[in-house]
């Protein structure tokens, strides 16, 4: 934990061209508060700053409870809509960013938790993974982009099963349902979601800002919308000039092969 006395929620180091972004309340299971949210937001923007990509990782016994329920039992109407709408903004930073999110995970992955995962463009879960949607059980209902990340993830029947009965879906289970894209062994999902991420820091930036910001939208589009702004961000790519050394590369035989091992 970074700090000269004052606690910190959110921990940030460099490592290489890789920012590591840390939830560091594990006493309260990583719960996310509004002090924890600005902080998170802050060290989200240092990372689009500074680094080729980042990790989030969760310390202590589990990635994250989600939203801070103390804190939010408190709260009201106006402060509760407004408070959704600063993490769907902190959210859609990375969502919609410049540089790719990793989200190692492991333990409870429930409510915001998710709905941080969800916000980043590929989730690592450990063996230990669950993830879980209690909002119906506690009386509220996702306030962190759920309903359009998760939805879009695993499907609007298998969010609504998790929120109406509250079932559990382990890490597997999340996979198959395309809520995860690597499942790993205990206790090997930051190590491998580093390494994901410097595979994606050695993509063309261009590449990496059109895969993040276009694919989303051209999802909310009509197909011949879609075409049309695919056609668009294809010909911008092709005429940077990293995609020019990167297409000479390959044609002169120095750059790598799309190879099965
Ligand atoms: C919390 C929170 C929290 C733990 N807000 N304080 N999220 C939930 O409904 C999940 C609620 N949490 C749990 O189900 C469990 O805590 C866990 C399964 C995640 C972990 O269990 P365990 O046995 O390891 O820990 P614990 O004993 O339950 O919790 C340790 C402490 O963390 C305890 O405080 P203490 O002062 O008694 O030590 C808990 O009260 C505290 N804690 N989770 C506040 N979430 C933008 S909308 C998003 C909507 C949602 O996120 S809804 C889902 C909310």
């Amino acid at each position: 934990m970074a700090g000269s006395g004052e606690k910190t929620f959110v921990s940030y180091e460099m490592r290489g061209d890789i920012a590591l972004i840390g939830l560091t309340r594990p006493e309260k299971r990583n719960a996310i508060s509004d002090a924890v949210i600005e902080e998170f937001a802050l060290k989200v923007d240092r990372a689009t700053a500074e680094a080729k990509a980042a990790v989030i990782f969760g310390e202590g016994l589990h990635f994250c409870a989600g939203l801070d329920l103390l804190e939010h039992s408190e709260k009201p109407l106006l402060e509760s809509v407004l408070g959704s709408r600063r993490w769907h903004e902190v959210f859609a930073r990375m969502e919609r960013g410049r540089i790719p999110f990793i989200a190692a995970l492991h333990g409870a992955v429930v409510g915001g938790g998710f709905e941080l995962a969800s916000s980043c463009q590929l989730r690592v879960a450990d063996a230990t993974t669950y993830f879980g949607l209690p909002e119906g059980q506690r009386g509220i209902f996702v306030g962190g982009g759920g309903s359009v990340r998760i939805e879009r993830l695993i499907g609007t029947s298998r969010m609504t099963d998790m929120m109406l009965t509250g079932r559990v879906a382990k890490a597997e289970e999340m996979e198959r349902w395309g809520g995860v894209n690597y499942v790993v062994e205990a206790g090997a999902a930051l190590e491998k979601a580093i390494a994901l991420a410097e595979v994606t820091a050695t993509n063309s930036e261009f590449s990496n800002y059109a895969i993040m910001n276009a694919l989303p939208r051209i999802r909310d589009m009509s197909s011949e919308d879609g075409l049309f702004v695919e056609s668009a961000v294809s010909a911008l790519a092709s005429m940077t000039p990293e995609a020019q050394d990167r297409l000479r590369a390959f044609l002169e035989k120095r750059a790598g092969k799309v190879l099965a091992d």
